[in-house]
């Protein structure tokens, strides 16, 4: 087990004690922005601040809220998102998202891509996702 000081030399923050689940990017027309879906469970004492996300078949991935507001459907980009302690949080339609904004070719239903998420600290966390399409296949 190495001590902070050790992981302070190596330039390495740990992981974070959490899992992800249900990972999935729901591509509904080729080349448009797709969204992407999970459950983030925090198994630790405490909060887990999520500041970001990276795909390399993305283009940029970024994290969005859908908001309805007056019958009107909008995103926003947001920079952070915290997960309480021993809790989970959920992107889901028509709530947290990811946004995979220049879905590469490669990315069709069956298919996997790897989706980095980066959280306050400098840790991270590297999960399969995989690609479905309008009706979650
Ligand atoms: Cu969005």
């Amino acid at each position: 087990m190495l001590g902070i000081a050790a992981l302070a030399l190596l330039g390495a923050a740990p992981a974070p004690d959490a899992e992800v689940h249900d990972a999935r990017i729901r591509v509904l027309l080729a080349s448009r922005p797709a969204g992407g879906y999970f459950q983030l469970d925090n198994h630790a004492a405490e909060p887990l601040t999520l500041t970001g996300a990276a795909s390399p078949g993305c283009g940029s991935l970024m994290l969005h809220r859908s908001m309805n507001s007056g019958g009107t459907d909008s995103m926003v980009a947001v920079d952070h998102v915290s997960v309480p302690a021993h809790g989970s949080i959920r992107f889901a339609p028509g709530g947290y998202h990811l946004m995979c904004m220049q879905p590469a070719p490669t990315l069709r239903p069956g298919a996997t891509i790897p989706v980095t998420l980066t959280f306050a600290g400098g840790g991270s966390l590297t999960t399969k996702f995989s690609v479905e399409g309008a009706h979650g296949r």
